[in-house]
């Protein structure tokens, strides 16, 4: 007994020891560090710091190394006017290596030991005095430091789907952090943590405005509030873009049509152009959903993507400006597989485009599903920059309330072979622009942040910011190594709490799977908001909305046949690449239903059939979730109060919710195929037809 009561005390007290967070402040916490002798050796050596120039950057990076400094090596730190005798020095190179934005970091041990930060520009300079942070904040010594570090991609974007009355589609952190009704005159302190905390990732560039575009956007009053923005944010090396609705020239203008070859349209957007650069001369362009999901576009007027892209590009090109083309278009009309749609518009179209165009194409051919393979427009448009869209905001993979790691799935995708140019041609090379020597390349990600006081609703979404930032820097770089680093400077350098983390984090995307759509299943979400199983839909207008669509379950067997007896889907792909799909006995499992309809008693690798192996699958995804809890329970003492109730409640809802989609699921597929779930399996606890009376009107997604 009096061994629990001092385990209990003992307890307490390491709890009671961590301070309360809110989140926040994100992964730029800069708490004391822990008095390791690395770190301590840190701790004694840096007092001062140089900064060589003055500049609105070089001010931000004055004020942000003091903070974290002082912060994490707690003690007063000053800025010193001479080099000599300063600790850190940072000062401008002349390096055509380190490129616009690259750094270097170097111990010097010549004369007086110093750490070297170096960069051709001011954001550089900010980058590295960012990652120097980084290093100290994750426990990296720093007595003998020789790293040199550009970004591999030019742009780097987050794209918000940000109304202007602040709802955010698809967002489940809140509302939008833009209060356009307050800007230009307040400027929130959040406008600067954003910017901060974008830079500190590398990120360059922010869509301010969702692709479902408002042309109000476009009037002075607004571009006022736009300049403010990207006042706010210029010290940050973070550029502004806004989304150009198509018909503006018509709902803003005044004019007739909107056809991009028409003279009066294109005056209209070079005024606008003009008007808008004249306030922000460092705007960066236009990103633009036309045709696609109601709305306008070039093809009202019977043009192509590409003459609605080029009328756009020519307008902003007198000022370095680039545009964004969406490649996600489906036609209402066609009933062409929707995962052959976007290839079949664009590929045609490589080569038309003008110099400062890029095709923005989402990671799957669908729509972001927990597992798509990779969109075979990624080295099909060898004369095309083509710009990557991942989506941070977990529209399909549990919206703010499941745990869901999302750098294994931008690795899986940036990984992938195209074999477009043989083998070794990975979509990451086709978007860092190497295989086809494009030096116009981006990645951009749909943005998970709202005005939530921890900024993303789940304290561990805020792994997928950091991630598509690191990752856009470096697609080397590996989802452990993100993770390991984000887990440190967001939680504690602690050895427990940074390996259990990390265990949750890698297995949470494939835990996902498995208890939403093992195998190959896509798009069997509920409708509208997404949220929640509903493989039986079949009620929306477009067959390719429904859920039963995509998994073509029947009696004899489930999947789409997207070979060439079916859609054939695959033969968008080089041969080498379809060759992994093709044949449905060697097909990678993970891929199997995504291209093949097979029957329900196919032996699987495992050597269960396929319908046992959905079952252990839909299994596998309740224990994994059952996992996570348990992992995460082990952290208590580690923990603050706050972050640490918050995903322990979060995850008993995604526990809750991974076992509802194994038993809507599985009791739906038993009632198609007539099987009845094996022995040892647990049984769903409700009938399928209660799982189909679950309705949810509103759920974030409805409605809007
Ligand atoms: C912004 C999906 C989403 C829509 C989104 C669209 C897109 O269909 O459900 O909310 O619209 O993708 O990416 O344009």
């Amino acid at each position: 007994m009096k061994a629990i009561i001092l385990i209990l005390l003992l307890a307490a007290t390491a709890t009671a020891s961590v301070k309360a967070e809110d989140g926040y402040r994100l992964w730029l916490r800069y708490d004391p560090l822990p008095q390791t002798s690395a770190l301590l050796s840190s701790r004694q050596q840096i007092t001062t710091f140089f900064i060589q120039g003055q500049s609105p950057t070089l001010a931000v990076l004055s004020r942000e190394l003091s903070t974290g400094l002082s912060g994490l090596l707690n003690k007063e730190i000053t800025i010193t006017p001479a080099a000599a005798t300063a600790d850190i020095v940072i000062s401008k190179s002349n390096n055509e290596r380190l490129g616009t934005e690259g750094f270097s970091i170097i111990t010097s041990t010549t004369g007086r030991r110093q750490i070297r930060i170096s960069a051709n520009t001011d954001v550089g300079l900010l980058y590295g005095a960012f990652h120097f942070l980084r290093l100290l904040q994750t426990g990296h010594p720093t007595s003998n430091l020789n790293i040199t570090s550009k970004p591999g991609i030019r742009h780097r974007i987050l794209n918000h789907w940000d109304n202007l009355d602040r709802y955010v589609e698809r967002g489940y952190a809140g509302i939008s952090i833009f209060n356009w009704h307050t800007l230009p005159g307040y400027i929130d302190k959040r406008y600067i943590d954003y910017a901060r905390a974008n830079a500190s990732v590398g990120i360059n560039g922010t869509v301010l405005t969702n692709v479902n575009a408002n042309a109000y956007i476009l009037t002075p009053d607004y571009l006022l509030k736009v300049k403010a923005l990207a006042d706010a944010f210029r010290p940050y090396g973070l550029k502004v873009y806004l989304t150009a609705r198509f018909s503006a020239p018509m709902e803003m203008g005044g004019l007739k049509t909107a056809d991009p070859l028409d003279a009066d349209v294109k005056a209209w957007w070079n005024n606008k152009a003009k008007e808008i650069y004249q306030l922000i001369p460092d705007f960066g362009g236009f990103l633009v959903k036309a045709n696609s999901e109601g709305q306008p576009g070039p093809q009202d007027y019977q043009r192509t993507h590409a003459d609605g892209a080029n009328m756009l590009a020519d307008a902003v090109a007198p000022y370095n400006g680039i545009i964004m083309w969406r490649a996600f278009v489906y036609s209402h009309e066609t009933p062409e597989d929707r995962f052959k749609q976007a290839y079949n518009e664009f590929k045609p179209l490589d080569g038309q485009f003008r110099k400062n165009v890029m095709v923005q194409v989402k990671n799957g051919p669908i729509d972001f599903q927990p597992r798509e393979p990779f969109s075979p427009l990624f080295g099909a448009m060898p004369q095309t920059p083509v710009l990557m869209e991942f989506q941070l905001t977990q529209e399909y993979l549990g919206q703010g309330t499941h745990l869901a790691y999302e750098a294994p799935l931008f690795k899986e995708v940036l990984d992938a072979d195209t074999y477009a140019k043989g083998k070794g041609s990975t979509v990451a090379k086709v978007i860092n622009g190497s295989l086809y020597d494009h030096p116009l390349t981006g990645i951009a990600g749909v943005a998970n942040i709202g005005n939530d006081i921890n900024w993303c609703s789940h304290p561990f979404a805020q792994a997928n910011w950091y991630a598509l930032g690191r990752l856009a820097w470096n697609t080397a770089l590996s989802s452990e190594t993100i993770a390991e680093e984000w887990i440190k400077q967001t939680w504690s350098n602690n050895s427990k709490v940074v390996a259990v983390c990390k265990q949750m984090m890698l297995d949470s995307r494939e835990t996902l799977v498995n208890y939403m759509t093992p195998l190959g299943l896509h798009h069997i979400m509920g409708n509208g908001h997404h949220y929640g199983p509903l493989p039986w839909g079949k009620s929306l207008p477009r067959a390719d909305w429904n859920p039963v669509y995509y998994h073509r379950a029947d009696k004899a067997g489930i999947g789409f046949n997207r070979t060439a007896t079916g859609s054939n889907a695959l033969a968008q792909y080089t041969p080498e690449a379809a060759l992994l799909w093709r044949d449905s006995t060697t097909c990678d499992e993970k891929f199997l239903l995504w291209f093949h309809h097979i029957s329900w008693q196919r032996p699987m690798h495992s050597g269960r059939s396929l319908w046992e192996e959905l079952c252990y699958k839909y299994n596998e995804g309740v224990r994994g979730v059952k996992t996570m809890q348990q992992q995460w329970s082990s952290l208590q003492q580690y923990i603050d109060t706050e972050r640490f109730s918050q995903v322990q409640q979060l995850l008993t809802i995604q526990y809750n919710d991974a076992v509802w989609w194994r038993d809507a699921c599985l009791s739906y597929f038993s009632d198609i195929s007539g099987l009845a779930i094996p022995a040892g399996y647990e049984r769903p606890a409700q009938t399928l037809d209660h799982y189909k009376s679950l309705q949810f009107p509103y759920a974030p997604g409805n409605g809007k």
